[in-house]
């Protein structure tokens, strides 16, 4: 297996509700490491941007209102398979349907308000953390 970096957010209603130590806590337990870590919040434009494979669903512009609506976390995360990692500790993008013990089937609030974003390739990975972060801030 192969070390890798993944891009992850923690959404605002997690933010919030005051629960990124609980996160970034069940992150590190399964073996992922924040080797950058940044508080900030979305623009408008930045929202769109990132989300833009998303642009034609009828939840654009609400996903992106909500990323918009409170402070989020922006994160790179290194361990062994880390894009599949991640996307496993997070759980279904559907809180209904995510796995006990993972991250949205503890903390999401609903189907938009799911509490984490993960890349879902290593590929795309590397395009978020390009969105968010220089090499200069990543620290492994
Ligand atoms: P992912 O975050 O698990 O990769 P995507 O399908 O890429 O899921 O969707 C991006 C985000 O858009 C989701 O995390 C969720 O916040 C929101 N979303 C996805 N599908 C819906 C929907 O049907 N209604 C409302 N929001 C949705
Ligand atoms: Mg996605």
């Amino acid at each position: 297996m192969a070390i890798e970096r993944t891009f992850s957010m923690i959404k605002p209603d997690a933010t919030e509700r005051n629960l990124t130590g609980k996160i970034c806590a069940m992150l590190e337990k399964n073996g992922l490491k924040i080797i950058a870590s940044r508080r900030t919040r979305m623009t408008p434009e930045k929202a769109a941007q990132f989300y833009s494979v998303h642009s034609e669903r009828p939840f654009f512009q609400s996903l992106c209102d909500f990323m918009c609506s409170g402070p989020i976390i922006v994160q790179v995360l290194e361990g062994e398979n880390a894009v599949l990692k991640n996307r496993e500790v997070m759980g279904a993008t559907n809180p209904e349907d995510a796995d006990e013990g993972t991250i949205r089937k503890q903390f999401a609030v609903s189907l938009e308000k799911n509490s984490v974003h993960g890349s879902d390739s290593l590929e795309n990975a590397k395009i978020e953390i390009d969105q968010f972060f220089t090499d200069e801030e990543i620290f492994s």
